[in-house]
């Protein structure tokens, strides 16, 4: 008997998410041996569940048609746990508003499956219009933080102006990722808060936390730059001094704003951060990735900036919802020195990018850092040359 319409279209629509999780995937090994690249994405759109997109009934939806869509998953929190990889991803529905849903892999780099219902995070007496990019921290205190960027319609805005939205930073935390209590949003002295990230070990018995303090919603304004505050309460956030730890700076790949990714990971040569920047083109603006080092003791010095974009959309990452974007801010690391770098390309799909902290470290230390004008960065790649070519000419090569 033939099939119904029905029939077909669940059994295609099922067959391509079944495939789509089980699909393995494979480094891609040409690559700069910074860290290797993987074919495929790790979270898609076509990773989400057919029930969390279609009514299955067919009485009530004969046409097995989508009811609720789902735009794009990007931009995951990332961690490790009792022997699983978590990405805590940013999924946005077809209408726009984005909510977090936690998808599980027992090696990191394929198999990544939702849990069957998304995260509940509560709201605070000012309900969020939109919630994104969480950063999840296992601080010293022994919880699991989850700070991400709640955006609600600026009250300020002209009645014509519907776009204008303030950004700030909000505070959830769990033990199990599944139960997750809210706390107040953080207070600081900046208009606007993105990309807030909690430093995963106490500063003098305080909260640290990485910021990024700008005037508008999109335009940095006189702030930007990677920001450093501390607060003494993480149930009353407030950081009430805030200094600048990582400038923009002209004519670099952070020109027109930068902020932290992940929580930075311990070395024992001081803490590694994985930041993105953001600089103009006649294109629109360019999110690439790129790396610093802090000081062990004193997190907010800076002792290695390497110049340049660590990691830069390449392929098919350069396409998608907000074109040529990367953006990070979730990582694991494990104890064998193993890192697994979750990125977002244009704001549509979710990757992986594998590595080592002692490759990172070694990145950190050996790029030379941008010496911010042509000549010298001529100068900086003939020396570069007449290094490798006296060595090629002393025959140790
Ligand atoms: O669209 C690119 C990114 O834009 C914002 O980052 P930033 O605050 O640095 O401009 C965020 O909305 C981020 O989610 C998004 O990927």
């Amino acid at each position: 008997m033939e099939k119904s319409f029905f029939k077909q279209r669940y059994e295609a629509v099922h067959t391509e998410w079944k495939q789509t999780v089980e699909r393995k995937n494979e480094p891609v090994l040409e690559g700069n041996g910074i860290y290797e690249r993987y074919m495929f994405p790790v979270l898609t759109n076509k990773h989400i569940p057919p029930f969390w997109r279609y009514d299955l009934n067919p009485e009530r939806n004969p046409y097995f048609m989508e009811r609720i869509g789902v735009n794009c998953v990007f931009n995951p929190g990332a961690i490790f746990l009792n022997g699983k990889f978590f990405l805590v991803a940013r999924v946005e529905g077809t209408d726009r508003k984005s909510f977090f849903a936690i998808a599980e892999s027992d090696n990191g780099i394929d198999g990544f499956t939702f849990w069957d219902h998304p995260v509940v995070l509560p709201e605070t007496e000012e309900p969020d219009t939109n919630v994104y990019d969480m950063r999840l921290v296992k601080h010293e205190d022994g919880y699991i933080y989850g700070l991400f960027c709640t955006e609600r319609k600026d009250p300020n805005a002209l009645l014509s102006d519907l776009s204008s939205a303030v950004a700030q930073c909000g505070i959830a935390r769990t033990k199990d990722l599944k139960t997750w209590e809210r706390l107040p949003d953080l207070k600081s002295c900046s208009a606007q808060q993105r990309n807030v990230v909690l430093h995963p070990e106490f500063i003098d018995g305080k909260y640290a936390f990485y910021t990024r303090p700008q005037d508008g919603f999109i335009d940095t304004g006189s702030g930007g730059g990677i920001g450093w505050g501390l607060s003494a309460s993480i149930e009353e956030a407030i950081i009430e001094e805030e200094i600048i730890i990582d400038e923009r700076q002209y004519h670099t790949i952070k020109e027109v704003k930068n902020g932290q990714g992940p929580a930075p990971i311990k070395t024992t040569e001081g803490w590694l951060h994985i930041a993105h920047g953001v600089r103009n083109t006649a294109a629109g603006l360019r999110y690439v990735l790129y790396a610093f080092m802090t000081d062990l003791n004193e997190p907010w010095k800076p002792i290695y900036s390497p110049g340049g974009h660590l990691l830069a959309p390449e392929g098919e990452e350069r396409i998608g919802d907000v074109s040529n974007v990367v953006f990070s801010n979730g990582l694991v690391v494990q104890d064998n020195g193993d890192v697994f770098l979750y990125y977002a390309s244009s704001d549509t799909r979710c990757h992986v990018a594998t590595t080592t902290v002692n490759r990172l470290v070694d990145y950190v230390k050996h790029t030379p850092q941008d010496p911010l004008s042509s000549y010298a960065c001529m100068q900086q790649r003939i020396d570069l040359i007449d290094r490798n070519l006296e060595f090629l000419d002393s025959g140790r090569a």
